[in-house]
């Protein structure tokens, strides 16, 4: 049964336009999970619009609207000021997007739509502050250099942040990851960094951050990046991460479906897990395609905002199973078996399904 639904969502047919999108976004493979921290290359990446082309020595960052003293700062001055290094889960609010149906026209993402690296940057807390927030700011807004058309609305790539959450320590302005200067594909020279938060809100090629007195109405904000059930319902807007874990898939793939075949014997799978709200407490496993479940061990958290490993003892029988992989947080989340469907395919945190045939 569970074999059979994996294998039609699979065979369901894909647009060209959403075959574009995956070839210039690429995703992140599965069996990169074994890296603590993701080469740069392995991370996934989401671009809505083109690539900006940055000159590092004439970029500037403004930091003006509802403040006292509006700054600008040149990409040495950033660098000059105190800087703090943060391991942290990026995640593709769209990911699962194509396991639903019916889907919106957007990127096909399956799972790979993530990546764990490490962060350095100057923490945007002290810029605030150095600013003078104005009594009536109620939003800041985080505005990239890259502009398009998206709904029949022209904009550059903008999102905004409620003051207190903007003020969280852990938001960074960065411009390295994995200690390289930013790729232009991450957002060169200086990108936002919001831990534990989905993706859309880490607003690369930063141009300038806003300090607005109502909240912003913009296409990202407003529009998209909502759980909606149909196109006139608000919905909710998306924010943290929810729990998600994912397995580092077991034996050797065939190629080109990437079926998956294992050696029958003792076996370790191991994965990584994450959320946004509290670290992960717990992950479960699945041999049986979610009939029963059993405790993995979990690795020591390496902070608060990056995945955490998980691993278990399996001893591989001849046939075909179904392995899944289950995470809870602290906060109380815990992944569903069956994905939530909302117009804009956001925050499918459904436990991944893996088939393995078992054979000698
Ligand atoms: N300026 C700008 N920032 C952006 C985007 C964008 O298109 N333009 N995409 C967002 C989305 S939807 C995601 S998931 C992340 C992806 O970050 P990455 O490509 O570095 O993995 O960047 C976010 N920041
Ligand atoms: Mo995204």
């Amino acid at each position: 049964m569970a074999v059979e639904s994996e294998r039609q969502s699979a065979s369901e047919d894909f647009s060209t336009v959403e075959l574009a999108l995956a070839t210039r976004n690429h995703g992140f493979p599965l069996e990169s999970l074994r890296y603590d921290l993701t080469p740069i290359g392995l991370h996934y990446l989401l671009i809505h619009f083109d690539i900006p082309q940055v000159d590092p020595t004439t970029w500037r960052l403004e930091i003006g609207g509802e403040v006292g003293r509006p700054l600008s700062l040149s990409l040495d001055e950033l660098k000059q000021r105190p800087s703090t290094s943060v391991a942290c889960t990026l995640e593709c609010a769209g990911n699962g997007r194509a396991r639903l149906s019916p889907r919106p026209l957007s990127q096909p993402w399956l799972d790979e739509a993530i990546g764990n690296a490490e962060w350095t940057g100057t923490p945007l807390a002290p810029l605030l502050e150095e600013a003078e927030i104005g009594e009536a700011a109620v939003e800041v807004l985080f505005t990239g250099l890259d502009r398009g058309v998206q709904g029949d609305v022209e904009h550059f790539y903008e999102r905004s942040l409620p003051v207190d959450e903007a003020r969280r320590p852990e938001m960074l302005l960065a411009y390295e990851i994995n200690g390289q200067p930013l790729p232009p594909q991450h957002g060169f020279p200086v990108r936002l960094i919001v831990p534990g938060w989905y993706g859309m809100t880490h607003v690369k090629w930063l141009d300038r951050i806003t300090v607005v007195t109502e909240p912003f109405e913009g296409f990202q904000q407003a529009k998209q990046y909502r759980t909606k059930q149909s196109e006139d319902d608000p919905g909710e807007p998306v924010t943290r991460i929810q729990p998600r874990s994912l397995l580092v898939p077991p034996g050797i793939p065939d190629f080109p479906e990437r079926r998956r075949f294992l050696e029958p014997g003792p076996r370790l799978l191991e994965g990584r897990a994450w959320s946004g709200w509290a670290p992960v407490t717990r992950v479960e496993v699945s041999v049986d395609g979610g009939e029963t479940w059993q405790d993995a061990d979990l690795d020591e958290l390496t902070g608060d905002y990056g995945w955490r490993r998980w691993s278990i003892a399996w001893n591989a029988e001849p046939g075909e199973h179904v392995l899944c992989s289950r995470a809870t947080d602290g906060a109380g989340n815990t992944q569903p078996e069956e994905p939530e469907w909302n117009t804009g395919g956001y925050v499918n945190n459904a436990v991944q399904r893996v088939v393995v045939t078992v054979q000698r």
